[in-house]
Formats: C-alpha cells, sequence, structure tokens
C-alpha cells in the first residue's frame, strides 16, 4: 500500500487492484475482494444465505456468512493480483480472476416461501451475469432453491455430507435433513453422488431408498479406502463429464476439524481427502456452482476453525471452477 492511501478494501473501485492487506484491517468481504453488483462482469459471485430455520437440532448457521467472510480475511496477506500461491500443489490458483462479494440474501424470518424465492432470484442473477455462483449457508435447505436457479444448465450434483439429506419423515418439505430428497423428486440434477456418509442418524430407510432411486452413496469408509491422492482415477466411473454443482456440509469434516456445526458426527474426513475430490472432479467435468453450508459459530471453538476451513474450501471449489488444469506456472 503507498503512502497515505486510504483503502477499505470493500470500498475500493469495483475490481480495482488492492496491493494487500492484513487480514484483521477493513470491512470483512469475502477473502477481501469487492462488492459487486448485477451490472459488472465477474468469474465468481460469492453469495450469503444467512437462513436456518430448516435446522432440527442445534440452530445458529444463520451466523454463517458472516464467520466465514470474517475468517476468510485471513487470505489477504497478498494483493489481489498475486492470489494465490498453492505451495502444497506448487501453483498460482485464481491468479487473476475476477471476484466479487454480493452480500447476502435479503431474510424475512417464517417466510419460507419468500426466502427460498429471494434465494432462487439472487442465484439466478449471478448465473444471468456470467459468473459462477459461490454460496455460504445457511442450513443445508438452502441447497434446494440455490440449485433451482440452474434450471437452464443440467448438471450433476455432489453432496458432501455425514447424512445422505433425503429425509421423508417431517411434515415440512424442506429441512436441512431434505435437500437431496427434494433435488432428486424435481429432477433438478442428472445425477446424484453423496460421499461421506456415516454414523447412526442417517435413516436406514432413505439410504436405501436413495439408492433405489439411482443415487451414488460412497460412505466415509469407503472413500477413505479409495485414497483419491494415491489413484486420482478412481473416481473417473463416478464423475463423467459435464457440469457440475457441488454442496459441502461441512459436518462432512471431522468434528475435530470442524466442530462448529450443529450436528458433529465422528469418523469425518479432512481437507486434504476434500481437495483431492475437488480436483478430481475438475478432471472430467466442470464445476459451475457450489456452497457451504451448516457452518454454526455459536458453537465454534474459539479459534473459529470451522469458519477457516470453510473459507478455505470456497477457495478450493472456486479454483475448480476457474483454473484450468495446470495452470499458470510458479513465477518469482
Ligand atoms: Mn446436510
Amino acid at each position: 500500500m503507498k503512502d497515505n492511501d486510504i483503502t477499505v478494501l470493500s470500498t475500493v473501485s469495483p475490481f480495482g487492484p488492492v496491493e494487500g492487506n492484513m487480514p484483521y484491517a477493513g470491512i470483512a468481504t469475502f477473502a477481501g475482494y469487492p462488492l459487486w453488483s448485477s451490472e459488472q462482469k465477474a468469474d465468481a459471485v460469492v453469495l450469503g444465505v444467512p437462513y436456518d430455520e430448516g435446522t432440527t437440532y442445534r440452530p445458529g448457521t444463520r451466523f454463517g456468512p458472516r464467520a466465514v467472510r470474517n475468517a476468510s480475511m485471513f487470505y489477504t496477506y497478498e494483493g489481489q493480483d498475486d492470489r494465490f500461491y498453492d505451495a502444497d500443489r506448487d501453483r498460482w490458483i485464481l491468479r487473476g480472476k475476477t471476484i466479487a462479494d454480493a452480500g447476502d440474501v435479503a431474510i424475512e424470518p417464517l417466510n419460507l416461501e419468500k426466502n427460498q424465492a429471494a434465494t432462487t432470484r439472487a442465484v439466478a442473477t449471478i448465473l444471468q451475469s456470467g459468473a459462477v455462483p459461490a454460496i455460504i449457508g445457511g442450513d443445508h435447505s438452502i441447497t434446494h432453491p440455490v440449485v433451482r436457479a440452474f434450471k437452464q444448465k443440467p448438471f450433476h450434483y455432489v453432496h458432501f455430507d455425514t447424512h445422505a439429506d433425503c429425509d421423508r419423515i417431517f411434515g415440512s418439505g424442506d429441512t436441512h435433513g431434505s435437500p437431496v430428497a427434494r433435488i432428486m423428486e424435481e429432477g433438478l440434477a442428472q445425477s446424484i453422488t453423496i460421499l461421506g456418509v456415516r454414523g447412526l442418524t442417517n435413516s436406514g430407510h432413505d439410504l436405501a431408498w436413495a439408492r433405489e432411486q439411482g443415487v451414488r452413496i460412497i460412505t466415509a469408509r469407503e472413500l477413505r479406502e479409495r485414497r483419491v491422492a494415491a489413484d486420482p482415477d478412481l473416481f473417473s466411473d463416478i464423475f463423467p463429464k459435464g457440469n457440475y454443482y457441488l454442496s459441502l456440509d461441512i459436518d462432512f469434516f471431522d468434528p475435530s476439524a470442524a466442530p462448529g456445526t450443529g450436528t458433529p458426527e465422528p469418523g469425518g474426513l479432512f481437507f486434504p481427502e476434500f481437495s483431492d475430490v475437488v480436483q478430481a472432479v475438475t478432471k472430467k467435468g466442470t464445476i459451475i456452482g457450489f456452497d457451504v453450508v451448516e457452518v454454526s459459530p455459536l458453537v465454534d471453538d474459539r479459534s473459529q476453525i470451522t469458519a477457516h476451513l470453510a473459507a478455505r474450501c470456497l477457495l478450493e471449489m472456486m479454483s475448480g471452477a476457474l483454473d484450468q488444469a495446470g495452470t499458470a506456472p510458479p513465477a518469482c
């Protein structure tokens, strides 16, 4: 930053260069990217959906978007032209990409229909602009109105979750335990793959039903045993060519890595496994939208590690969506 420059990250001229920043300074937008307005062209646009009335256990995910934005400011050390060098994979990601933050969907308490319509409309606006929507929940019920916006764009749906989210027992159709059932019923996806299923809070009847409908279910145990990193082609039978929407319930991860969620379940996965699956998808498919849901800051620990993990996962999926394989070599 130049001397005497007064720069507030989220109010710099739209898409103008930000030259780096201390992560604890400024108003929190997603990773310090500028605010978006619908006339602007961007490669990806972040949208929060602070809605958690679909929760069936501990609430609090309405605070997810704000907590994830706050945590994502950790990634603002480098200016926007120098983001990001992925040291683990020895490559640049999201370099030169135009990313912006659209803020949150306006929520009206106890008005499910209105909130769902507003969510679908907001995502459709982002899609119409040509950008990839990057969604922060909210509880998992938000994924249903989000993917409704993709009606003109056929996609394969990949669901990272402890739970299969095929609940059919609750009278109300849209809880955070039912997005997969709704997506299936409305025929919104070309195929559905669920990864990371485990624990004792899935209904055996629902899982059998989902498999009968042709849903591919890969348990947490199977995912570990497949060892994606050792052989990425292990997933070539699962992820055909085409467009993909990825939905990440943060309870996919082990509670030791993601304690801040309403329904923690032992035996979960970790970031490297998630990252490997995202890479496997990008080998054959094109990611056209994605979400992270179920981050509940009220039960996160003091390090806010769950919100940090969610921010990192958003960047990982964003890179999967925007970067071509083998993008720009490292430069001095
Ligand atoms: Mn879920």
